[in-house]
């Protein structure tokens, strides 16, 4: 009964409303409310909607790595965007991910960040540390990692790596993602993981290059992304 004349006051008074300030509107409400109430009578009850916030399903996201690895990539992903090619910072709001079709996630606010060295110290480890932050990627070329004449590249990653780890990254969830695999030839595929782990087997962030933590993906492969995705952020 509460409920009856709750929503009666509600319709009337938005009613009310809508004739006064937006009467060109008034035939689209008369229409809407017709239909409310006769598909579930006076005495419905407003459900809210879906409380992301309190199901946990807010997350926050840092995506670290150097220059032209993919960053913005994964963000042009998760956004369905296109906006490649900065090299600055770029703020971006939240927003929501769509991991399938009956399962979202909001992603909160945050920075993507250009790949240059000055960023590391201005950024890494505020962003590590950051409790609203809970899924932190680093990316790297991989192609470039285990291919380059010089060792310039992979020292590059691994002084990445150390700094990454030595803020205890562990604490959160790592993702390690090795770009630029589309690169390698076929039969190159089934060992670049191992590659990998044996360039750094005698350090201690090698822990970050296990099977748990790194992926092998090309960024450009929306297929492999969606299910990069799903795999991270269903628990
Ligand atoms: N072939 C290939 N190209 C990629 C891959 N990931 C990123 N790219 C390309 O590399 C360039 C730089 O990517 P971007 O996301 O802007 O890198 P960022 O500098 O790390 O943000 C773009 O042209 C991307 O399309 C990948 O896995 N494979
Ligand atoms: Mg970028």
């Amino acid at each position: 009964m509460f409920n009856k004349i709750k929503n009666v006051a509600s319709i009337l008074a938005t009613g009310v409303f809508v004739a006064i300030f937006k009467p060109e509107s008034a035939l689209d409400f008369c229409k809407m409310t017709y239909d409310l109430i006769k598909d579930r009578g006076l005495d419905f009850e407003y459900v809210p909607p879906e409380d992301y916030e309190s199901q946990n399903v807010k997350k926050g996201i840092c995506i670290l790595g150097p220059e032209k690895v993919g960053k913005t990539s994964l963000y042009n992903f998760l956004k369905s965007e296109n906006s490649s090619g900065q090299t600055t910072v770029h703020e971006y709001k939240e927003f929501v991910y769509n991991i399938d079709k009956n399962k979202s996630i909001i992603i909160r606010k945050g920075i993507d960040i250009g790949g240059g060295t000055e960023y590391i110290h201005r950024y890494y480890e505020k962003m590590i540390n950051d409790k609203k932050i809970d899924y932190c990627f680093f990316v790297f070329n991989a192609f470039k990692y285990l291919k380059d004449e010089d060792d310039e590249y992979q020292r590059h990653v691994r002084a990445r790596l150390q700094f990454i780890f030595n803020k205890n990254i562990l604490d959160k969830k790592a993702i390690i993602i090795g770009s630029h695999i589309d690169l390698f030839d076929a039969d190159e595929k089934a060992e670049i993981a191992k590659k990998i782990k044996e360039s750094t087997s005698d350090k201690s962030y090698s822990t970050l290059l296990t099977n748990e933590y790194l992926h092998l993906l090309n960024l450009n492969n929306e297929i492999a992304l969606k299910t990069f995705f799903e795999l991270i952020f269903t628990p």
